[in-house]
């Protein structure tokens, strides 16, 4: 029989990925890349019950940029229209250097990306060597920034439990990891492999989600909310919504999402419980 994990929760935090590094605006013209976009979509996306935004920043040719200046202003707009908590990648695009990766959290924001290990992705490697998720790991607790544990592999679920050992727990003590499956070339978007990587997390792991890339992305969200899990949806990670149907928004995508959890009776939870599910820091400006 299979056991409920214990960090089961009974709402959904729903996170939306609206951009990522890896689309071309002019491939997919409804990818958010200007601050406007961005703005507009996290407003929309919050209304349709996201409580995390997961940020890649575009510049004004709509390419990939970890420019500081950029950052700072999407975190701030973000934060300034929402009441999301804003997450920036550290992931950044594959072509992005390590030591530009960790000027990310010279922006500030709430929580950050950790990727637990370097990865195939796609065509391309996703490198993440021991000695910068220590450096990163290190530097978000040293700016009280929560870090989310980004899980691609089997192997990063056990790499968290080495870092863990070797920094203790993040800023706030709770530890989210999130699953990302099914990218090219790392572990597959199957619901036994979530099983497999949900059996192998560290018990001080207090709670987790899940996306699918591609068409793996509803099979992984019905799966990790069956298993208690919470949700990241959002164009970085899925740009079909049905087959021979575009997404045309990310709400779409939450909307679905925010839907499901519903049906599950896990309804999607408020910024507010999100905030306490993750133990984030408050930056908003009123709080300061
Ligand atoms: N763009 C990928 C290379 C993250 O945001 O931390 C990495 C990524 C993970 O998207
Ligand atoms: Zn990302």
């Amino acid at each position: 029989m299979t056991t409920v994990p214990a960090r089961s929760a009974a709402r959904t935090l729903i996170t939306v990925a609206p951009t990522g590094a890896e689309t071309a605006k002019a491939d997919v013209p409804a990818l958010p890349t200007t601050p406007e976009e961005l703005v507009e979509t996290a407003v929309s996306c919050e209304a349709a019950g996201a409580a995390l935004i997961h940020i890649h920043v575009r510049d004004a040719d709509h390419e990939p940029t970890l420019d500081p200046v950029l950052l700072r202003e999407a975190v701030a707009a973000v934060r300034e229209a929402t009441d999301l908590v804003v997450q920036l990648s550290t992931g950044g695009a594959v072509t992005d250097p390590l030591d530009r990766r960790l000027t990310v959290l010279d922006a500030d924001p709430d929580s950050c990306s950790l990727t637990c290990g370097t990865t195939n992705f796609g065509d391309g490697v996703f490198l993440n060597p021991w000695g910068f998720m220590v450096d990163l790991y290190r530097l978000a607790q040293e700016r009280e920034v929560v870090p989310e544990f980004e899980l691609f592999e089997l192997g990063h679920v056990h790499a968290l439990r080495r870092l863990i050992d070797e920094c203790g727990l993040p800023y706030g003590g709770r530890v989210h990891v999130d699953f990302v499956m099914g990218v090219p070339g790392s572990m597959p978007g199957t619901p036994q492999t979530l099983m497999a990587a949900l059996a192998l997390l560290p018990p001080e792991v207090t709670s987790w989600s899940a996306t699918g890339i591609g068409r793996t992305h509803l099979p992984i969200a019905a799966a990790a909310l069956s298993a208690g899990g919470h949700l990241r949806v959002g164009m970085e990670d899925n740009l079909v919504y049905a087959k021979g149907r575009p997404v045309s928004h990310n709400r779409e995508l939450v909307a679905r999402a925010a839907e499901l959890a519903t049906i599950l009776q896990r309804p999607p939870m408020s910024t507010t419980e999100a905030r306490e599910l993750l133990a984030v820091k408050d930056r908003r400006p009123a709080a300061l």
